[in-house]
């Protein structure tokens, strides 16, 4: 009898548990407890860490989950990790749920980078009006550059004093195209920092980017161990046995 265990927190996440429930499916939606209010799932739902490798093989053992689907962002690299080796460990099947990277096209202007520290040294020295569009977590090497005028967006308020000097819009996504335009026109936005998300809930700054000839600096996803991927909900429900509505 399946029971799985959704690591999630991302709208490919959503779809996923919508399709569990839709299928009547025994499943556990996890939240890592990053933001203050998470969407509500159709699904059973915990939320915190699970306290590294062992505390994850523990709760599978414990809660007889048969399945593990890692749905989590391509950033999540401790989480994709961690599941790594609790399934290794555990015996128990896993796969990850995972949108493929946005590829430049004709007119993007983009500076790739390995990580955050050579996103903030690939900013220019002269003054520029830079968004950074990679949250509230790691944007503390932006202190090296105080010469910018920042623009932030975050999920929720601060809840504490930021390390520079910056505007923070509040909103959790995802995104449209006229809202990115009317957003970038209207402060003067001249670079633009972004993850390599992929999927459509923040493509909408990259496409509203090339639109405004702007250059965007492109965080690299983080190398993950290897493990079963696909990039459908339906591949997920034909990997567990289940047909779907969805046409697989
Ligand atoms: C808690 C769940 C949905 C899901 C929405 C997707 C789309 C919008 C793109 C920008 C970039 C960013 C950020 C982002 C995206 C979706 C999706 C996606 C980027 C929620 C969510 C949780 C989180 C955690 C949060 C991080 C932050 C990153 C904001 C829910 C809304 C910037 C990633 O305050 C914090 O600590 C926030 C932390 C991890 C990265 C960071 O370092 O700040 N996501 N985002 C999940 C959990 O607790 O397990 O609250 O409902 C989910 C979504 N975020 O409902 O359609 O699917 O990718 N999330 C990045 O750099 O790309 C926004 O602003 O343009
Ligand atoms: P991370 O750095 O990879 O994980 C750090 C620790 O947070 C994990 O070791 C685990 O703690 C806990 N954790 C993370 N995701 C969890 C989940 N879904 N359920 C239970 N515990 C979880 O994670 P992150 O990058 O901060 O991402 C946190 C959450 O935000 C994930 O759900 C992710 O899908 C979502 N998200 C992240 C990004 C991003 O840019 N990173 C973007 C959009 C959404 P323990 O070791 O104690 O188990």
């Amino acid at each position: 009898m399946t029971r799985a265990l959704i690591l999630g927190g991302t709208a490919d996440a959503s779809l996923l548990a919508a399709e569990f429930a839709r299928a009547g499916l025994d499943a556990v939606y996890s939240y890592g407890g990053r933001t203050r209010a998470p969407a509500d799932q159709p699904l059973p739902t915990r939320i915190g860490g699970f306290g590294g490798v062992s505390g994850l093989a523990d709760y599978i053992g414990c809660e007889g989950i048969t399945h593990v689907i890692d749905a989590t962002h391509p950033f999540a690299a401790e989480m994709s990790r961690n599941a790594v080796e609790a399934c290794a460990e555990t015996g128990t099947p896993l796969i990850a749920l995972e949108r493929a990277p946005w590829a430049a096209a004709p007119g993007d202007n983009w500076i790739e980078v390995a990580d955050v520290n050579a996103a903030a040294a690939a900013l220019p020295e002269a003054p520029a009006i830079v968004f950074l569009a990679i949250g509230r977590q790691h944007i503390a090497p932006f202190v090296a550059k105080p010469q910018h005028t920042y623009t932030l967006r975050f999920v929720d308020p601060p809840e504490t004093p930021l390390p520079f000097p910056a505007d923070v819009i509040v909103s959790r996504g995802p995104f449209t195209l006229d809202g990115e335009l009317e957003m970038m026109r209207t402060r003067g936005i001249t670079w633009i920092v972004a993850r390599n998300s992929g999927g459509d809930g923040a493509r909408a700054k990259v496409d509203a980017a090339r639109m405004l000839g702007l250059p965007v600096i492109m965080i690299s996803r983080p190398r993950l161990p290897e493990r079963l991927r696909v990039e459908s909900v339906a591949e997920i429900m034909q990997w567990l046995g289940h047909r779907t509505c969805l046409g697989a």
